[in-house]
């Protein structure tokens, strides 16, 4: 074979491995990170035992008694993955933002940290009997404010305590609250209903795990990683502002940088413009 034809052959066949990978669908992950957050008392800590399948998190048994203060980090296997899951203390549910104390809105945000990069999947706690009103609905939006504005999009509603819900199935609950619809909504319809009454119940954990890897396949970023985003945005806009600030001192003078002597790159440019 000529050269030409050689170098032809390894190009199509390059070609065709770019276009076999990019219609690849994405491997599921063996290891699934999940960060459970939502109001005090909507049964987190029991969901989180649920869906690792033993008592990882300390369940309250009366209001506000012993209730879990301290993001906690629990592990184990399931459906041949490896589970890690994120328990943390919540939000009272009528608290605005400025009505959480300063460490409790520092240990929300500090669970999303405690699985690096980030997790997975968001779990919005909610309590399948809650009626969402205004209140509520400001209280839910502003600690998720905590988590930053693309948290949404890797969140799943939780929706608990089914066994309180009586003759209604969980599609006429939704469709009878408009606070709950807005949830659903804000989650772009993925909701999932846990009865934590039900621990042998696996199918509904395996079920939930197949919503996040669908959920994890639509998304850009596998995993939900605030810090860095938010940092790379800043560091963005600092230098945006940096060079904006120079160019506009220094309009006049920017012939003669280029010229004095001879430096092309627009860094070098910045340093001499700025001293
Ligand atoms: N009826 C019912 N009670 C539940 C369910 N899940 C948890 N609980 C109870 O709800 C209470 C609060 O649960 P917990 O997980 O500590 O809530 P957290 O404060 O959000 O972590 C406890 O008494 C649990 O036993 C459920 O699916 N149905
Ligand atoms: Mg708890």
């Amino acid at each position: 074979m000529i050269e030409s034809e050689v170098n032809r052959a390894n190009i199509n066949f390059s070609n065709k491995i770019y276009i076999i990978l990019l219609n690849a669908p994405k491997n599921p992950p063996d290891h699934l990170k999940l960060v459970i957050v939502g109001p005090y008392w909507s049964c987190k800590s029991s969901a989180g035992n649920n869906i690792l399948g033993k008592d990882a998190f300390e369940v309250n048994k009366n209001w506000d008694i012993s209730r879990t203060a301290q993001c906690e980090i629990g592990h184990g296997v399931f459906a041949e993955r490896r589970l890690t899951v994120v328990d943390s203390p919540g939000w009272f549910y009528i608290h605005t933002l400025q009505d959480t104390r300063e460490m409790d809105k520092l240990e929300i945000e500090n669970s999303l940290y405690m699985c690096p990069p980030g997790p997975h999947a968001v779990l919005l706690v909610i309590e399948l009997i809650t009626a969402v009103n205004a209140t509520y609905q400001r209280s839910v939006q502003d600690h998720m404010s905590l988590f930053g504005d693309d948290v949404w999009k890797h969140t799943i509603i939780l929706f608990t305590r089914p066994d309180w819900l009586e003759v209604k199935t969980v599609e006429e609950r939704i469709e009878s609250d408009e606070g709950l619809q807005w949830l659903v909504n804000k989650c772009e319809n993925r909701y999932h209903v846990l009865n934590n009454l039900e621990p042998n119940n696996r199918e509904q954990v395996k079920v939930l795990l197949e919503k996040i890897e669908e959920m994890r396949a639509e998304n850009d970023d596998p995993y939900y990683e605030p810090m860095l985003r938010e940092e790379w945005k800043k560091r963005e806009q600092m230098l945006i502002d940096r060079r904006t600030h120079v160019i506009s001192l220094h309009a006049g003078n920017f012939n003669f940088f280029l010229y004095q002597d001879g430096c092309h790159t627009s860094n070098h440019i910045l340093r001499k413009a700025e001293k």
